[in-house]
């Protein structure tokens, strides 16, 4: 007789919707590199050997937050002493050459500030996008909508709206963490829902407004939750067709409130990685952040189902925050080695995850 794993197996293999107790049962039963195989071919399909990055600056305006989320060993009170905060002006100057190094993409997240006005934040869009105007900017999580439709009073609609117009084109996938009530109760009891998570995202998907959806593991949630929150995923994915990218963040425990001992296992990365890529059939893309697994565990997710590498960075502060060891930026040459060492073709891409491979005509090195 079959076992269950083998007949899930049959069922990947077949191109079969898997159900949530399946899921469970790759996690349970599937060795690593069943599962690495599984998730490479089913990747193959839908992208051939192409391995994406970007070139893209983070920028963190604040990390004084009215949250104090338990995971987090980013943000500060007011006053409180490493807490900062960075004008318009100053955020303007820091990325002032960003088309001298090639920036495509500027990802904008931070924290919950306690005084400033919705208009801080169109200011700052507005005058990143008079000074760089072919550079995209994907900015604010569902966290963050939420918040300014408090402070604001509109609706998130609206809030949109106003976005859209001051040049917000896309949104980064962050704040999702794990949506099972209890889980989020003891690890960011302030953060929205994973609910209104959800619904935040559905109406930036109505209006035009293309996001990420990340999954934080590696804390206190039980793999069925991972499994539950994918759920989630695929099924507002299956309305909307707006998420562009899942990607898995491994939870960093240093400096949080989150009593755990080391971090994710390299295994656990690459099971968790190969697992989302076949239970979400309806996400083309699969981001390894290399910020969070490392660069040699992001290298080898390559050959475990996933796509995109995620990119530069420049200057990363949330996960350096909580003790990171990878580095808080890389340049494009040492990205596009770590996907030919794995066999891989890379390609850069924009935000929207179209292939500007053209344009790196004549720029190959080849000195891998
Ligand atoms: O929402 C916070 C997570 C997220 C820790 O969309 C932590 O392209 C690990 O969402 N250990 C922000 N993770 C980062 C994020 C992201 C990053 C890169 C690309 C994209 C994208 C999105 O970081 C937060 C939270 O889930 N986080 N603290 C920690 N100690
Ligand atoms: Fe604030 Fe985000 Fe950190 Fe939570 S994860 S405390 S919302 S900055």
């Amino acid at each position: 007789m079959a076992t269950r794993f083998a007949e899930t197996v049959e069922k990947v293999r077949a191109g079969e919707r898997l159900s949530k107790d399946e899921a469970l049962c790759l996690y349970e039963e599937g060795d690593l590199f069943t599962l690495g195989r599984l998730a490479a071919e089913r990747n193959q399909k839908l992208n051939g050997e192409v391995v994406f990055y970007n070139i893209n600056r983070h920028i963190n305006p604040t990390n004084i937050c009215v949250n104090q989320c338990r995971f987090c060993a980013y943000s500060r009170l007011k006053g409180e002493e490493g807490a900062y905060e960075q004008g318009v002006g100053e955020i303007l100057a820091e990325v002032e050459s960003a088309e001298d190094l090639g920036i495509r993409e500027f990802h904008i997240v931070g924290g919950l500030h306690p005084d400033w006005p919705f208009e801080f934040y169109l200011e700052l869009l507005r005058g990143l996008k008079k000074a760089h105007p072919g550079i995209v900017i994907k900015a604010f999580t569902a966290v963050e909508i939420d918040y300014f439709a408090k402070i604001s009073g509109l609706s998130v609609p609206e809030v949109f709206t106003r976005l859209k117009e001051a040049g917000l084109e896309a949104m980064p996938g962050g704040g999702a963490e794990i949506f099972t009530p209890e889980v989020r109760n003891r690890i960011c009891p302030e953060k929205i829902s994973g609910a209104r998570w959800l619904e935040i995202m559905e109406l930036a998907h109505a209006a035009g407004i293309p996001t990420n959806a990340t999954m934080l593991y590696g804390h206190v949630e039980s793999i069925a939750d991972r499994i539950d929150h994918m759920e989630e995923l695929r099924r507002l994915q299956d309305r909307t067709h707006g998420f562009q990218v899942f990607i898995p963040l491994a939870f960093h425990a240093t400096n949080t409130d989150i009593r755990k001992k080391g971090e994710t296992s390299g295994i656990d990365d690459l099971k968790t990685l190969a697992v989302a890529r076949l239970y979400l059939d309806n996400f083309r893309h699969l981001k390894a952040y290399w910020v969070m697994l490392g660069e040699k565990i992001a290298q080898l997710a390559l050959l475990f189902g996933v796509n995109d590498l995620d990119g530069t960075v420049v200057k990363e502060r949330i996960t350096h925050a909580a003790g990171a060891k990878s580095a808080v930026g890389l340049d494009e040459d040492y990205i596009r080695n770590l996907i030919r060492r794995a066999g891989k073709e890379p390609v850069e891409r924009d935000t929207f995850y179209r292939s500007l491979s053209g344009l790196k005509d004549g720029k190959e090195r080849g000195n891998d």
